[in-house]
C-alpha cells in the first residue's frame, strides 16, 4: 500500500492523479505517534504545531489569513506588492526559488512575476495533496516554468532536488521562522544557508514587535477560526492515531508573554479527564495548557543579531508604513 511506499527515505517521483511529479518524503505516521506522546508526557504538555498542517489544516490557515484581524498576511502582500521589483532585483536573473512551507504560494506569484528569467520553484510543504494541488495550479499559471514540489518537514534534514540555475534563493514567508525559539530559529536559518549556498539568498518574512491588543486580536478571532485550526490538531490526533479528545472539554487560549516577546497559543483543558492516545492514558487537571505554537515577534535589531549568530547578514529592510511586518533579504556574511 502508499502508507508503505511513504516511508521510503528516498525521493521518489509520484504521479497519481496529477500532471506534476512530487517528490515524497513527507514524515511517517509513526512520527506523530511519537512526537505526540512525547509532547503530551512532558509538563507542561507540547504539541508540535508543524502538525496543524494536515489538508484541512492548511485550509484552515488560508481562512485566517483572510480575517481582518490577521494583519500578517495582507500586510505582506502590500509590502510584496509595494517592492516586488527591488526584491526580483536582489535575488539576481536566473534564480531557483525553494519555499519553505509553500502552502497556497499565494505571494510567491508577486516574487515570480517580477523575477528575471526564473530557473525554477521548489515548494515545500508537509501538505501533501495540498501542496499538490498548489503547485499544480502554480506550474499551470507560468509555463515553461520548471515546478518540482516536494513533500517534507522543513525542519528535519532534507535534500532538495538540484535544477540547473545560477543561485538559489530561499524564500520563507509568512514569518513562519517566529514558530521556532531563538536557538531553533538560529539552527534552522543555518540550515537555510546551506540550502542556498555561498552565492544564495534569503527573502524571509519577519512579524514585528507592536501592541499587544493588535496580537491579541490576530490570534483570538472573533469568528473562531484560529479556534478551529487550533483544535484541529486534536481532530488529527483522533484520526490518526485514534485517539480520543473530546473537543468540546478544551478551549482555544492565545497569552502575549513581552518577555521573550511571543503569542503562545495553548488548548486548555476545562476539567480533570483523561485521553486515551496508541494505548497511553493521558490526565489533564482543570486548566490545565497544551501549548501548541510559539510566535516570536521581533524587532529588527532582533533579527539582525539572530541572523549573524547563524552566519547571515541583512541586506535589504522592506516595511509597511506603520512597522507591523518585514520582508528581508540576506546572504552569507
Ligand atoms: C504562519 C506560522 C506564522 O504564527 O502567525 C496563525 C500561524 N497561528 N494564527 C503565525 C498562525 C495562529 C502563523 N504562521
Amino acid at each position: 500500500m502508499l502508507e508503505v511506499q511513504r516511508h521510503s527515505p528516498r525521493p521518489r517521483a509520484n504521479s497519481l492523479n496529477t500532471a506534476l511529479p512530487l517528490v515524497d518524503l513527507a514524515p511517517a505516521a509513526s512520527d506523530l505517534r511519537r512526537d505526540a506522546l512525547a509532547g503530551l508526557s512532558t509538563t507542561p504538555k507540547t504539541l508540535p504545531c508543524k502538525y496543524f498542517y494536515d489538508d484541512h489544516g492548511s485550509w484552515l490557515f488560508d481562512q485566517i489569513c483572510a480575517l481582518p484581524e490577521y494583519y500578517p498576511t495582507r500586510t505582506e502582500l502590500v509590502i510584496s506588492r509595494r517592492y516586488a521589483a527591488e526584491m526580483a532585483a536582489a535575488c539576481g536573473p536566473q534564480a531557483l526559488l525553494l519555499e519553505l512551507g509553500s502552502g497556497s504560494s499565494t505571494k510567491t506569484r508577486i516574487i515570480l512575476d517580477h523575477l528575471r528569467a526564473p530557473a525554477g520553484y521548489v515548494p515545500v510543504d508537509i501538505a501533501r495533496d495540498f501542496l499538490r494541488h498548489a503547485a499544480n495550479d502554480l506550474a499551470a499559471a507560468y509555463p515553461g516554468l520548471p515546478v518540482v514540489p516536494v513533500c517534507a518537514d522543513f525542519t528535519q534534514p532534507f535534500t532538495p532536488p538540484t535544477l540547473a540555475a545560477r543561485r538559489t534563493i530561499v524564500y520563507f514567508p509568512g514569518s513562519t521562522i517566529g514558530n521556532f525559539t531563538a536557538d531553533e530559529a538560529t539552527g534552522l536559518l543555518r540550515t537555510i544557508s546551506d540550502l542556498m549556498g555561498p552565492e544564495g539568498g534569503l527573502l524571509i518574512g519577519v512579524d514585528l514587535r507592536k501592541d499587544p491588543h493588535v496580537l491579541a486580536r490576530a490570534y483570538n478571532d472573533a469568528k473562531g477560526i484560529t479556534a478551529a485550526f487550533n483544535l484541529n490538531l486534536l481532530t488529527r490526533l483522533n484520526r490518526e492515531l485514534s485517539a480520543d479528545f473530546d473537543l468540546a472539554q478544551f478551549q482555544h487560549r492565545a497569552v502575549w508573554d513581552p518577555t521573550p516577546g511571543r503569542i503562545e497559543m495553548q488548548l486548555v483543558s476545562k476539567r480533570d479527564q483523561a485521553v486515551h492516545i496508541a494505548d497511553q492514558t493521558i490526565t489533564f487537571h482543570a486548566d490545565e495548557p497544551i501549548r501548541t505554537e510559539y510566535s516570536h515577534k521581533y524587532t529588527l535589531e532582533q533579527f539582525a543579531g539572530m541572523a549573524a549568530t547563524a552566519g547571515l547578514a541583512v541586506r535589504k529592510v522592506w516595511t509597511d508604513h506603520a512597522r507591523l511586518f518585514s520582508v528581508q533579504y540576506l546572504t552569507r556574511a
